[in-house]
């Protein structure tokens, strides 16, 4: 699938390292992912995550589910691991002596919550127990080293899973950047985040791993530029120093190893 992008030429190129499997909160093999589109389980809402819902499963890809939830608009789709601690099947939340809620956001007036629940449950067909996968134990401590290469999943466009750099490290918090792209879509997680992925994880499940970005620097001194954001940032935001007064917004150019006038979007 992925043909254009092969990370062991990439690994090379760049003379970089990949995150060590076992950093991760995966399992070594992937879980197989036997969902079909129109499924039904209960799933946590992402926008108010102590409530239980009822979500269809939208899409499959890879290991992932993109699930809507019930009575939701379809402009909040999200995307979970069968693996996730966020999943269930139907009947768990009742069995722990909670009730399922309406979405975040639910379309229809309140009062017609229960009898839309019956519905929607009614004929449905619901994911069996045995799709849902255990969730992999989480690894300690954080193990993640700056300049390290991952997969992880664009926040801002949360269906891509896309080439990534350890960018800072900071106690069980890793810093995500995204090879050749600017600063726009990196993000602060957890060690033991679920949308991070050791290097190869795409090809094994079948996701389609995105390339990277137009300007990916491939020497090692871009790599190594690259790798701390943080410190660069900080550099950047500090008053211009006495001996060379570079102005900021040149600094951070230079600093970020990457060429001017690349795209964000
Ligand atoms: N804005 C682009 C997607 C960018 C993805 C970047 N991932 C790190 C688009 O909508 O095509």
């Amino acid at each position: 699938k992925n043909e254009h992008f092969k990370w062991d030429n990439y690994l090379k190129e760049t003379g970089s390292l990949a995150v060590p499997p076992h950093c991760f909160r995966q399992s070594r093999i992937p879980p197989s992912n036997d969902f079909k589109v129109g499924m039904k389980l209960e799933a946590h809402d992402p926008r108010n995550v102590t409530s239980v819902c009822i979500a269809t499963v939208i899409g499959i890809t890879g290991a992932r589910l993109r699930l809507r939830l019930d009575g939701s608009d379809n402009k909040n789709d999200f995307w979970r691991l069968v693996d996730s601690s966020d999943i269930q099947p139907i009947g768990t939340c009742e069995k722990k002596g909670g009730m399922l809620q309406p979405p975040l956001g639910f379309q229809m007036n309140a009062s017609s919550w229960p009898m839309f629940l019956l519905r929607t449950l009614n004929g449905a067909e619901m994911a069996p127990a045995a799709f849902f996968k255990k969730e992999p134990p989480k690894p300690a401590p954080n193990y993640f080293k700056v300049g390290m290469k991952l997969e992880a999943v664009d926040k801002k466009n949360p269906y891509l899973i896309c080439p990534a750099t350890i960018g800072d490290v900071r106690g069980d918090e890793v810093f995500i950047t995204f090879d050749g792209w600017r600063g726009a879509f990196d993000y602060w997680c957890k060690y033991d985040s679920r949308d991070i992925f050791p290097v190869g994880w795409c090809g094994l499940t079948g996701d389609a791993l995105q390339p990277p970005g137009n300007n990916v620097s491939i020497t090692k001194r871009g790599a190594k530029a690259q790798s701390s954001p943080s410190k660069v940032t900080r550099r950047s935001m500090q008053s211009p120093q006495k001996s060379v007064p570079v102005p900021a917004q040149c600094g951070r150019k230079t600093g970020r190893g990457n060429p001017p006038g690349q795209s964000t979007v």
